[in-house]
């Protein structure tokens, strides 16, 4: 069985990473369009940086829950039948042991240069304007995908969603395109689709079943599931 699992901010809210659209959702009083977008950046690239350096610097201080390890557990057994699709630029699918992993919108432990589009690995703030280490320019912005901007791996994402049995996705709130039209086009491939999220989404009605809950719950016990071949 082919899964495509894609996963939203929701799979890391348990381990103190917060959302973009819960009750906790702003940072210093700003939404998530006014700082994730390119423009927001050209107007203000210092409170853009802040933004992304607090939160870099952040997830080095948390550790990867239940939900994320279930996966890493489940790709043990399925392999390359297996496909994360995550729209957060956090490491902790990785940090819990997943490789087969897309990061849609990008990663804060990268950097990209705006002189030479080349992607670095980083870990340390940009906000002080340090040059790009290939063309030496400084001009490094977060490597992230940001409104307006293409997600990464679009081609490869869609060839999995048409391939896949079962498409399921985990704490994300269907608002943002183009992740909340998967469940559709994993639908047009044939795949059943499940949600896994603490309350309905936007896009609930999309899905041929649709659990309520925390994902640290959920999750591993949708995976003794299937790994049970009970799905
Ligand atoms: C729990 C839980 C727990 C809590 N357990 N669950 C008009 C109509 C349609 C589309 C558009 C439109 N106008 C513009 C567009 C396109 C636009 C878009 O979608 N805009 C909408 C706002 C309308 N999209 C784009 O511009 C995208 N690009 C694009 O479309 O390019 C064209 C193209 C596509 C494909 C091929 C070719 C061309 C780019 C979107 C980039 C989004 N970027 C961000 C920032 C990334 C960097 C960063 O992290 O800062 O991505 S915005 C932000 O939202 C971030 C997230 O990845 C994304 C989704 O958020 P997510 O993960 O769903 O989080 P929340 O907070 O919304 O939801 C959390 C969920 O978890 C909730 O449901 C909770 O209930 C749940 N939860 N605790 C389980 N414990």
């Amino acid at each position: 069985m082919k899964i495509v699992v894609l996963t939203g901010a929701g799979i890391s809210a348990e381990s103190g990473v917060p959302t973009f659209r819960d009750a906790d959702g702003l940072w210093e009083g700003h939404r998530v369009e006014d700082v994730a977008s390119p423009d927001a950046f050209d107007l203000q690239p210092s409170v853009v940086h802040r933004f992304y350096d607090a939160r870099r610097a952040a997830i080095a201080g948390v550790a990867p829950n239940p939900a994320h390890l279930a996966l890493a557990r489940l790709e043990e057994r399925l392999g390359d039948d297996l496909l994360v699709v995550t729209q957060n630029i956090d490491d902790l699918h990785e940090r819990a042991g997943s490789t087969r992993i897309v990061h849609m919108h990008g990663e804060l432990r990268s950097a990209l240069c705006r002189a030479c589009r080349t992607r670095t690995p980083w870990t340390d703030d940009l906000g002080d304007y340090p040059p790009c280490p290939r063309c030496g320019v400084s001009e490094l912005r977060p490597d992230v995908v940001w409104f307006g901007e293409v997600p990464y791996e679009m081609d490869r994402i869609f060839e999995a969603l048409y391939e896949a049995d079962l498409f399921v996705a985990i704490g994300t709130s269907g608002v943002v395109y183009p992740a909340a039209a998967f469940v559709q086009f994993a639908a047009g491939g044939g795949a059943r689709s499940v949600e896994l999220n603490l309350v309905a989404s936007d896009v609930s009605g999309d899905f041929d079943e649709s659990r309520a809950g925390p994902a640290g719950q959920l999750v591993p016990a949708w995976v003794d599931e299937v790994l049970a071949g009970e799905l």
